[in-house]
């Protein structure tokens, strides 16, 4: 008896193990649905490791735009809670909308149930930190870390969630309860948690574009936010049908250096748009076009449209010219489309641009 007792004092000194570090790194992770227009969004990118706060950077997050929006990670194991620290996005379009946020640790799939760490968040604590910590009382007990818009429609972005806590103790208490127990004869226990759910994340679609695409934007009405020489440098020479990539020779668009500029084109009419083809410049400084978010709608006021595929990143500008998927198989419907680079203060240079309807 006296050994049995020593080896389950051993067991519980073990299980008393102090883990100091982030220990939802590389744990199961999941969200209420993915927003595939902005690839990768998955929801393991809250738990990569990786802080990046741009969403350019491909390390967030993104759900669609639904109630109740949800993330969640399952630590695998029961830990004691300490403090989970979020990466909001910085990007001056989206960090608001972890407003109304509630970080949760507990044991139930069910995460609405779980306790509540810190505070819901708040724009004031947005606007002061892009690294926001939650501490839970006392060191809360659980395996399941949810974030959640609560009660609210929303998006919910997350670059990383880091999860700090120590692994949760078994008493001996716990040892000798479980240890005289008679063997049970009922059916095998059933967890207590359920498995994890299958990820939310869609299968990778193949993207088939239908046949007979062509570009509907050469020769339509355009504009920009400045001209960086008049005369020269139009926003008509984006759809002249002129694809020369050195800027220097007439036919390429081009704004001031200014804060976020953008271009438009009036397509006239509404088309069903599946991708928008962007040629960049290749004289000099391509790098610019990084941060380019391409919007396709039927207002005016290009804000108000629904953004295509995904912000334009540093690997993408690799090849030229630059296509844009606005979501697989499903286009958009629109008569304006917009370029437009974000969170910088640079000039914008389009060489041309080819609007890809049915
Ligand atoms: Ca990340
Ligand atoms: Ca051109």
């Amino acid at each position: 008896m006296e050994r049995l007792l020593f080896a389950s004092l051993i067991a519980a000194a073990l299980f008393t193990k102090t883990v100091s570090t982030n220990v939802a790194l590389g744990k199961p992770a999941y969200q209420s649905s993915i927003n595939t227009r902005f690839m990768p969004a998955g929801a393991e990118n809250a738990v990569d490791g990786n802080t990046n706060s741009k969403y350019s950077g491909q390390s967030c997050t993104h759900t669609l735009f639904t109630d109740d929006p949800w993330w969640k990670v399952d630590l695998l194991a029961d830990y004691n809670v300490n403090r989970v620290v979020i990466t909001n996005r910085e990007d001056k379009c989206c960090k608001d909308r972890l407003v109304g946020a509630v970080v949760r640790v507990g044991s139930s799939e069910n995460i609405e149930s779980n306790s509540k760490c810190g505070d819901t968040v708040t724009s004031d604590q947005i606007a002061q930190s892009t690294a926001l910590a939650f501490d839970c009382m006392e060191g809360t007990l659980g395996h399941i870390v949810s974030v959640q818009i609560e009660g609210q429609e929303g998006t919910l972005n997350l670059c990383e969630v880091e999860v700090y806590g120590t692994l949760a103790v078994v008493t001996q208490q716990q040892i000798t309860t479980k240890e005289s127990e008679p063997p049970s004869t009922h059916e095998p226990q059933v967890p207590l948690t359920q498995p994890p759910q299958p990820k939310t994340e869609p299968p990778v679609l193949a993207c088939e574009l239908p046949p007979g695409l062509h570009n509907v934007a050469q020769g339509k009405p355009a504009f920009q936010s400045s001209d960086k020489r008049r005369n020269r440098f139009g926003s008509e020479n984006a759809v002249d049908g002129n694809f020369n990539t050195n800027a220097h020779k007439g036919s390429c668009s081009w704004t001031k250096k200014e804060y976020q500029p953008w271009w438009q084109v009036d397509l006239g009419d509404v088309h069903s748009i599946y991708k928008v083809v962007i040629t960049n410049r290749e004289d000099y400084c391509p790098f610019r076009l990084i941060n380019a978010e391409i919007r396709v709608g039927t207002n005016e006021n290009f804000l108000e449209n629904p953004v295509c595929g995904m912000m334009i990143t540093g690997k993408m500008i690799k090849e030229n010219p630059i296509h844009v998927r606005c979501g697989c198989e499903i286009p958009l419907q629109g008569r304006y489309v917009s370029v437009q680079l974000i969170d910088k203060t640079q000039m914008l240079t389009l060489c041309e641009i080819e609007v890809m309807a049915a």
